[in-house]
């Protein structure tokens, strides 16, 4: 490649790469009236920077070789600084490593562009292999905590067994996502991951959602969605584990379920999204619900909308892991406005916007899951019915 060629190719990567960031993202035109979806993913592998990928060096690069690759842009924490809508994507490269780095928009919708460089977590874990899934909150402490999966080989496999894991919650906290100060790792009986801090003292004590599990995968004995007070957040130490939010048979989350973000307090309490996990023939299956505690009690669910709130739809449903939505991130701005960021299929990150009343009705009026078909058709013939009187 001649020097002018190099350079023109820079250029036309360049303009398709401002294409793709600045592209005007629209609602779709699907009416559920809980929430709106939007027709294109808000940020993907090909959003991150080409200066991650490319040596735009004629000299060291004259074949414009890309030399780094990212395969991936899913599960992003998310918060709202300053009238800015942020994200700390994991993003996932080449070499399946994950790793953070903050994008923003002014809108919360489209214009998502990454800052110049990934964020540099400080490197107190010798063993720590991969890091994901951050989950921000800004806590009345003055801090803005990430709490993330930090996973290591399993000391304990056999010879020959490169595949088992351990995982644990990392801790790090920042005042502006660009300095971060990293905590000793939460220290539990059982594997963790989808840790997640409570916004507020708990009776004087931080307090977390946990996801205990017996193995890397497997929820196994971990009943579900728990729940943890902790004396001190720079050794933070979990003593004593409730759990909930159960798992039940023949749901949406009987395999396992994790706290999404840090939940939104309301007048009404706060609102929780998740993730739950079934079986099926296909593998696992990953929805997002939804659920709302107490204002003073935290711990006490007081709504259990029945069923999936969101779960992967048309090229959702395909990717890297197929068949799964995911979410650690959701934003409330000065309007009452909730945006959703959620992942498809381990991919690429999509937005879906609601509001603060819509997602309370949507937890206190939608029927319970009544865990059996009998009670799922009573649920349908109560609201057939008054609708058709309503017709007469
Ligand atoms: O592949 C789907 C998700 O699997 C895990 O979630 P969980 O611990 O609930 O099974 C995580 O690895 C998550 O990152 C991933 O999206």
């Amino acid at each position: 490649m001649t020097e002018n060629e190099f350079y023109a190719r820079v250029g036309q990567l360049t303009a398709k790469h401002e294409e793709l960031i600045y592209l005007k993202n629209e609602k779709s035109e699907v009416y559920n009236g809980t929430y709106s979806r939007y027709k294109f993913p808000i940020l993907t592998a090909n959003h991150a920077p080409l200066e991650w990928k490319y040596d735009f060096n004629y000299k060291t690069n004259p074949n414009l070789l890309q030399r780094i690759g990212v395969n991936a842009t899913l599960n992003s924490g998310a918060i709202y600084l300053d009238g800015k809508y942020l994200l700390v994507v994991r993003v996932e490269g080449w070499d399946r490593k994950s790793f953070f780095a903050v994008a923003e928009s002014l809108n919360g919708i489209d214009g998502w562009k990454f800052w110049k460089y990934p964020v540099e977590l400080p490197d107190t874990e010798p063993n720590e292999t991969n890091v994901y899934d951050m989950r921000l909150t800004k806590h009345e402490d003055g801090w803005i905590y990430g709490l993330f999966c930090s996973e290591s080989k399993d000391p304990n496999a056999s010879a020959g067994d490169l595949s088992s894991a351990v995982a644990t919650a990392g801790i790090v906290r920042t005042k502006d996502l660009k300095t971060w100060e990293r905590l000793p790792d939460l220290k539990t009986k059982s594997q963790q991951r989808n840790v997640v801090l409570h916004p507020e003292f708990v009776n004087g004590k931080y307090a977390l959602y946990t996801r205990p599990q017996d193995g890397f995968i497997d929820a196994g004995s971990g009943g579900g969605l728990g729940w943890a007070l902790i004396d001190d957040i720079s050794n933070a130490v979990v003593t004593d584990e409730q759990i909930i939010e159960e798992r039940i048979y023949h749901t949406i989350k009987e395999v396992k379920n994790g706290q999404g973000p840090a939940p939104i307090k309301t007048s009404q309490g706060w609102l929780h999204l998740a993730h739950g996990v079934r079986a099926c023939a296909a593998g696992l299956r990953y929805v997002l619900y939804m659920f709302m505690t107490d204002l003073e009690q935290p711990w006490k669910v007081i709504a259990r909308p029945g069923g999936y709130f969101m779960a992967p739809e048309g090229d959702e449903r395909v990717g890297d892991v197929s068949n799964v939505l995911f979410t650690n991130g959701w934003i409330r701005n000065e309007k009452d406005e909730i945006f959703i960021y959620y992942a498809s299929s381990d991919t690429r990150m999509h937005v879906a916007t609601s509001t603060v009343e819509t997602l309370i009705d949507y937890c206190l009026n939608t029927p319970q899951d009544g865990l059996r078909s009998v009670a799922s058709v009573q649920n349908i013939i109560k609201l057939a019915e008054s609708n058709y009187k309503l017709l007469k």
